[in-house]
């Protein structure tokens, strides 16, 4: 084999064997295409192109990923040239032909330069995808219109309107890889000489393969809703119609000008910074360097209930063996039959295979009796919120659970310190706190205590991310992070209706902003109960919601709620008798009844938990503003367009904030509505959220 010396530098360096140029991009972690990644690439192939010795080119990339897309860090500053779509054009214009082999994901950007190269290799393991949509862009550097000439319009447009990665194996079938290959870069290597060897295939640009148009139309109707609600979707029809219409170059132009509009836009800012704070969310602070996770094979989750349930299935649908426990084998049966029926509708459903049903459920095991968490690595307890029930569980733990076994409460408010109190291993107790249901959303907080050892708080960030949670790291108080916060939207949502809102004009107010339901609905779903108990075990009153709870209105599963659920059980209708409570409690209370403009409404429900953000990260709860926007984005269905409620903040300026607090703390003289301190430093110094969470970075 004959090898020459790299005729580039970092992070593109090429070198040439038998024949074939070997050009790899290494930009660790994840070989984004940075502007010097995208210069390198174009010097590589054109000295390729032009060296004699040179009959083909194989462009591959170092480590686990080939090329994770454009560098989204870049996406707020100047450009630097060459653009992605040139370089992409330098590559397609060679006059020798360029196989790609890629090694792993090769994602937004990453299959668009290999959709210039005129074929294509993977592993069995690569995983390919046009993400774009997820960050409010759409495919910019001709996935709009290499793509459909490829595969056909429909698959096409399916997999960026999608945004969701698929295999190796499917895309091949769709006719975007030309093979799949366990040595990809010797297949690719094999393939690129092969076609040096005859007629060069046609490059992407000029495949014909579009398909049907009427079809594409039927497929792009199907999807109007979903583009009216989200522009990048719209975005990606219109440049894929274009790609019927006119020539790839004009195409080009078109998929160009929607994407520098939308990069441009705050919601692309916005959900940029959704994927920067979810990453930075994972990593711990204060945690002494070398920290290593305790292994982790095994599970115990104690009490059976929806919520026990939902967390045994997430262990199982991650392959970790887990052992449900209860108090008495009918419970456990309950329980256990609970977990079967929802794997049962996922297989109805079509969402999961019975052969993937099967391996589920057999990963969870039920026992009776605390005994059975033995051979736990792990054991999440779940019983009734209860602090005297859960202190009895954690001291009969500490002699049952093995050593260094991470004893972890799914606790919603209690203190965790009091909890680890009783146990004579407080440095293996934390909060585990999964969101409802547990198997499907995606928050995990995990409630760091004020014994936690390093090392099980690193275990259980671990075992978040393999149960596919997103992991937020929280200090103990009352709440957390997210319940905390929405406390603070519950008591304001609660008094708007006692001046003078009615439940559908503040869930209005809500679903108008972008969440898909309102306090009320979502108190309906999950039960009136529930406040309710809270309430009665902390001498807590909210008199609208107690007398609802005392008509017997507890919800949807009463059929009545804030709303009337007669119909189809699961629709709600604004009631004459709940207007009626409410009038009753506002003339009890001597309150004089307003309208109340939707503006307001919003104000009013989304500014104190800004505030109360504040004071979390104040405290030290939170160690990042953009912890706080992960937590409400996975777990309580804050719109992702808007960032999060810190990021938000600082998007409507942090004075407007402090004014607003100032007005509402006035007008109502509830001092807990009053700025904190820290909102008002930061209004007062021109300071934002997200320059604090800078500074802490660095
Ligand atoms: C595009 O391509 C548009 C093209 C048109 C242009 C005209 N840029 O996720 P991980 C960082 S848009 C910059 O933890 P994993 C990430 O922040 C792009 N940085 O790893 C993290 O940094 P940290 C379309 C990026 O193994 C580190 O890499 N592409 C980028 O769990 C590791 O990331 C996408 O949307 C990036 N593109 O997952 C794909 N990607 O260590 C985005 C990652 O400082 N990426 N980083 O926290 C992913 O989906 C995943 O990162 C992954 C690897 C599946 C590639």
């Amino acid at each position: 084999m004959a090898q020459q010396e790299p005729v580039t530098s970092n992070p593109v360096t090429s070198t040439v064997e038998d024949g074939v140029a070997i050009v790899r991009i290494a930009n660790p972690p994840v070989n984004a295409l940075s502007a010097a990644v995208r210069g390198g690439l174009v010097r590589a192939v054109e000295a390729a192109d032009a060296d004699s010795s040179v009959r083909a080119i194989v462009v591959t990339a170092e480590g686990r990923t080939f090329i994770a897309g454009a560098d989204i860090t870049e996406f707020g500053k100047p450009p630097v040239p060459p653009t992605l779509p040139d370089a992409i054009a330098s590559v397609e214009a060679t006059s020798k032909p360029v196989v790609a082999a890629i090694n792993g994901a090769a994602l937004g950007g990453g299959l668009e330069v290999a959709l210039g190269c005129h074929a294509r290799v993977a592993t069995p393991s690569a995983k390919l995808g046009l993400p774009e949509v997820k960050l409010g862009i759409l495919p910019g550097a001709g996935g709009t219109q290499r793509l459909p000439r490829l595969i056909g319009a429909v698959p096409a447009l399916k997999l960026m309107t999608s945004g969701d990665p698929i295999s190796a194996k499917e895309a091949q079938s769709l006719g975007i890889l030309d093979e799949v290959a366990e040595d990809a870069l010797a297949a690719a290597k094999a393939l690129a000489l092969r076609l040096a060897g005859g007629a060069r295939p046609a490059a992407a640009s000029a495949a014909t393969n579009l398909g049907d148009r009427d079809a594409f139309e039927a497929a792009a109707g199907a999807m109007a809703k979903k583009g009216a609600e989200n522009p990048s979707i719209a975005a990606c029809i219109d440049a894929v119609r274009a790609a019927f219409d006119k020539p790839f170059d004009e195409g080009m132009a078109i998929e160009r000008a929607h994407f520098i509009r939308l990069r441009d836009d705050p919601r692309s800012k916005a959900l940029r910074h959704v994927f920067f704070a979810e990453r930075a969310a994972a990593r711990i602070p204060g945690l002494p360097k070398g920290t290593q996770p305790r292994p982790v094979a095994r599970a115990a989750v104690i009490g059976g209930g929806t919520m026990g349930g939902g967390i045994a299935m997430s262990f199982a649908n991650a392959g970790i063996p887990v052992t449900l426990i209860e108090t008495s084998e009918e419970n456990l049966q309950r329980g256990l039959e609970r977990v079967a029926g929802n794997y049962a509708t996922s297989v109805k459903r079509g969402s999961l295979t019975e052969e993937a049903r099967g391996k589920r459920m057999g990963l969870i095991e039920g026992k009776v009796g605390l005994e059975a968490a033995a051979g736990a690595d792990v054991v999440v307890e779940a019983v009734f919120e209860e602090m005297g029930l859960k202190k009895e569980i954690f001291g009969k733990l500490q002699g049952i659970a093995k050593p260094g076994a991470v004893l972890a409460t799914n606790t919603s408010y209690l203190d965790v310190d009091e909890i680890a109190a009783s146990t004579s291993r407080p440095g293996d107790v934390l909060g585990m706190h999964f969101f409802s249901p547990a198997n499907v959303m995606k928050l995990l907080e995990v409630v760091r205590g004020r014994e936690t050892a390093p090392d099980a708080l690193a275990t259980a960030v671990e075992v978040g991310r393999k149960l596919a949670k997103v992991p937020v790291v929280s200090g103990v108080c009352y709440g957390f992070i997210g319940n905390r916060m929405l406390a603070r939207r519950t008591a304001q949502a609660d008094r708007l209706l006692i001046e003078g809102a009615m439940p559908e004009e503040v869930d209005a107010a809500l679903n108008a902003f972008g969440f898909r339901m309102g306090p009320f609905a979502m108190t309906d779903l999950a039960g009136l109960d529930i406040g309710w108990r809270i309430r009665q075990a902390s001498g807590k009153k909210s008199p609208v919601a107690d007398a609802l709870v005392e008509a017997g209105r507890l919800g949807q599963k009463t059929k009545r709620g804030y709303y009337d659920y007669a119909g189809d059980g699961r629709t709600g209708v604004p009631d004459p008798e709940v207007r009626a409570v409410i009038e009753r409690v506002s003339a009890e209370q001597g309150v004089t009844r307003r309208a109340i403009p939707p503006e307001e409404i919003l104000e009013r429900l989304l500014y104190p938990m800004i505030n109360e953000g504040a004071r979390i990260l104040e405290e030290g709860i939170a160690a990042r503003a953009g912890d706080i926007d992960t937590v409400w984005l996975n777990g309580y269905g804050w719109p992702a367009g808007t960032g999060g409620p810190m990021f938000h903040a600082d998007s409507l300026g942090l004075p407007r904030i402090v004014a607003r607090l100032r007005d509402f703390a006035q007008a109502s003289g509830d001092e807990s509505l009053r700025p904190a301190a820290l909102l008002v430093r930061l209004a007062e110094e021109g300071g934002s959220f997200a320059a604090l969470d800078e500074k802490a970075a660095a």
